[in-house]
């Protein structure tokens, strides 16, 4: 039997905004999580211990981390070096350096001949030696149409043509490796890439660039036993013959991780007599990721909001949680909130962003008439808004009054003869031809609706 342990992305160096400075070590905490929970995963491969570790790609924010990024995810995978367990480092896009000649962040390993470690930055196969046997495994790093196309090839090429190139000769490449296989001992194909049956997670969001989808079925050839992917965060199993799967990240980036499960997985294979030789059977192993926890109520209808607010925070499980806590409340209510109180209660969490949201009572869509393309009038327009504010409800008919004058509809009240002015408010009054201007303007649709 041999046992393999395949974790992905790891984006060591990312999140920050989440965490804080840890005042002993003068590091960022998020940063400290990452290193903990990478050291996790390898405490265990060495533990087990298991007979190949597969890195899926994307090991840092981008492809020139940080000294201090690239020591502490050396230090870790060089304990793998030290136990005697081959690794592969697979290239994913975050590591790919985009200027001049290119390059990897990971390809140091083999410019210093790290005993055990492969890095993975072409198409290649490679056979690996381990304690129970040999194993042989494809490299997919990231491809971007520079890979497998020239310029000049892609001139004139519309971006689907562009795709359905790269995928022909995708498939052909890996139709060259596939052939050289030895069909005596496992085949894993490890890739970095978006599967098209893939459900997207923060990945998008970190992604600069456009890489292109992979159809499934170039990948879930029989001859693999299994495909090891990386780049999508959302753990997930894409097919179970041959097993195809992408373990997700070790920590979480954002908060569109939240409620996933964060880990690696353990896959096994065991030799049986028959045509595909080997059985692939897999564990996912959950690492004790920082959690994340959202709380969102809404107090407007609350007559002791501090109460509820405080309510909603205690029964949430906070402790040494990221938190971000969103409320909705009226204007009216703000002064009820005790932010103090609101902050003492957040403080068993390792870090906390307060959002509070507040809901005014006009809302536009108690104004469906103001839909595209559609205008009212200023004085239908005021009527809406009047009707909205119960608190002016005293005031409606004489601010009607007052704008229906402003509109002309009864000259002479504001600016006709009299000269008497409204509400004990003195408007001086205007040249006729400027009266005239004013009205015309009003006119305008878009000014009709600056008046709202
Ligand atoms: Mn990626």
């Amino acid at each position: 039997m041999i046992k393999v342990l395949h974790l992905s992305d790891i984006h060591m160096g990312s999140g920050y905004v989440h965490g804080r400075l840890n005042p002993e070590t003068g590091l960022n905490t998020r940063f400290e999580d990452f290193v903990q929970t990478l050291s996790f995963c390898i405490d265990r491969a060495i533990n087990e211990p298991v007979d190949l570790v597969l890195f899926g790609g994307d090991a840092f924010p981008d492809a020139v981390p940080a000294p201090y990024l690239q020591q502490a995810f050396a230090k870790q995978f060089c304990r793998l070096s030290a136990a005697g367990i081959p690794t592969v480092l697979l290239v994913g896009n975050h590591d790919q350096h985009s200027q001049g000649a290119g390059g990897a962040s990971l390809s140091i390993y083999r410019s210093l001949g790290v005993p055990n470690v492969i890095v993975g930055d072409t198409l290649a196969t490679y056979r690996i030696e381990t304690t129970s046997g040999p194993l042989q495994v494809i490299t997919l790093p990231w491809l971007n149409r520079s890979t497998l196309m020239s310029k000049t090839e892609t001139d004139g090429l519309s971006m689907l043509e562009v795709s359905e190139v790269l995928l022909d000769r995708l498939r052909l490449a890996l139709e060259g490796e596939i052939r050289q296989l030895d069909p005596t001992i496992p085949h894993i194909l490890l890739g970095h890439l978006m599967a098209d049956a893939a459900t997207f997670g923060a990945e998008k969001f970190l992604a600069v660039g456009k890489g292109f989808t992979v159809p499934l079925n170039i990948l879930t050839r029989d001859c693999f036993n299994y495909v090891a992917l990386g780049h999508v965060h959302k753990h997930q199993i894409l097919c179970e013959n041959p097993l195809t799967i992408y373990p997700g990240s070790i920590e979480r980036v954002d908060f569109s991780e939240e409620k996933e499960p964060k880990g690696f997985v353990i896959v096994e294979f065991t030799p049986e007599p028959g045509e595909n030789q080997f059985k692939t059977s897999y564990e996912f192993c959950a690492v004790p990721a920082r959690s994340f926890c959202t709380i969102e109520t809404n107090l407007c209808d609350s007559t002791m909001p501090q109460d509820d607010l405080l309510m909603a925070i205690h029964r949430s499980e906070i402790q040494d949680a990221v938190v971000r806590l969103i409320y909705h409340l009226r204007p009216e209510q703000v002064e009820l909130i005790q932010d103090l109180g609101v902050r003492e209660a957040l403080s068993a969490a390792h870090s906390y962003t307060i959002q509070a949201d507040l809901v005014t009572k006009v809302a536009r869509s108690r104004l469906p008439e103001l839909g595209v393309g559609a205008t009212i009038t200023p004085i239908e327009a005021l009527q809406a808004y009047l009707t909205n504010r119960e608190d002016l409800r005293d005031l409606e008919l004489p601010i009607l009054e007052a704008a229906r004058a402003l509109m002309g509809d009864e000259q002479g009240v504001m600016f006709g003869s009299s000269g008497r002015p409204t509400f004990g408010i003195e408007v001086p009054v205007p040249e006729t031809e400027n009266r005239e201007a004013i009205a015309d303007s009003i006119e305008e649709p878009s000014v009709q609706l600056r008046l709202l």
